[in-house]
């Protein structure tokens, strides 16, 4: 299943597990890169230093490329952005933002750079920036979201842009990742399918919360504020939702979430609790290792994929 993605980052499969704010740390991510995908550690707001140790721990676990994703509202992020050079980091993905301002020194020291992007505007913008590849991430995907469909938006960056585009946003299985093909993409970020393989950290109680979800069960949070989030719902999104409708200011609404994807990750609060995840929780329902499930996507796809010539 080689890709231009595969090659430009030297990985064996053209699947990127998404960095994932508190869940993404360096036992998945070294697991991913070792299974043949490109892990990747999510910075979040995290300091720089424990980003530093992440990196160095990933080493000790694989000597294959992996990545890390910086969210660039954190307060962190100039910090973090100068410890993926000092560690000699190869892949860079980019949240929430334009990491515009990073871009002259990643690209000096010679990492791969990939923003993830919601709208064909900042696709563009990145491109000219010198970004290597693109994350075209759907409103589908968990966490903070755009406005466009996966389905939607990836045909629309891969037709205004040159470099390769990977789709997020909506996939679990090779079904999603030979759709993914048929638009345009050239591989795939997906997030919620590995918050619940062998090797992710997060609490119990949230890996039987995907595994239990239905298809109707994520809600999107925050729209009113310009900071929409997807996540499971529960008594947090229930009660957030309504002071939304109630009219409610960001301050007020900002007390329900703080600190709440903490608390749903490591204490394992399904209830109070940021439990974010993508529209697809509804079809995990199976736990395995990172390399089964990378083994079931390729088989999966492969079998789908047979007769076309969209892959080399
Ligand atoms: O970044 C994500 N997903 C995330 S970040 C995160 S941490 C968080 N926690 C609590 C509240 C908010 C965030 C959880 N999930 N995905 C990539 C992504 N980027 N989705 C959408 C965007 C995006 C949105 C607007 C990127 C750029 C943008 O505008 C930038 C500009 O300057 O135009």
């Amino acid at each position: 299943m080689k890709t231009k993605i595969s090659s430009l980052l030297g990985i064996t499969y053209p699947i990127i597990q998404g960095g994932m704010a508190w869940v993404a740390e360096y036992h998945l991510a070294a697991a991913v890169s070792e299974a043949g995908g490109l892990g990747l550690i999510g910075a979040a707001s995290a300091p720089a230093e424990w980003v530093r140790d992440q990196i160095r721990e990933a080493k000790k676990l694989t000597s294959k490329p992996f990545g890390v994703n910086i969210m660039l509202m954190s307060p962190y992020a100039d910090e973090v952005a100068r410890v993926i050079v000092e560690e000699n980091v190869k892949v860079v993905t980019t949240g929430a933002g334009s990491p515009e301002r990073y871009m002259k020194m990643w690209k000096e020291a010679g990492i791969k750079v990939i923003p993830v992007v919601a709208s064909v505007a900042l696709a563009k913008r990145m491109e000219r920036s010198g970004a290597d590849a693109l994350v075209a991430e759907g409103c589908e995907a968990g966490g903070h979201i755009g406005e466009s469909t996966t389905m939607a938006l990836v045909p629309q960056v891969v037709d205004a842009v040159q470099i390769p585009v990977i789709a997020a946003g909506g996939i679990a299985d090779g079904r999603g990742i030979a759709a993914a093909f048929m638009l345009g993409a050239q591989g795939v970020q997906m997030g919620t399918h590995f918050v619940v393989t062998d090797e992710c950290q997060v609490h119990e109680n949230y890996k039987e919360r995907i595994i239990k979800a239905k298809d109707i069960d994520s809600r999107v949070t925050g729209r009113t504020t310009g900071h929409p989030v997807r996540a499971l719902r529960n008594d947090m999104t229930k009660q957030y939702i309504e002071l939304e409708n109630k009219g409610a200011g960001f301050e007020e609404l900002e007390q329900l979430t703080l600190g709440g994807l903490r608390r749903a990750v490591v204490e394992g609060d399904m209830k109070t609790g940021s439990v974010m995840a993508g529209q697809i929780a509804g079809m995990v329902k199976e736990r395995m290792s990172c390399r089964a499930l990378i083994e079931k996507l390729v088989r999966e796809t492969e079998a789908l994929m047979k007769g076309t010539k969209v892959y080399e």
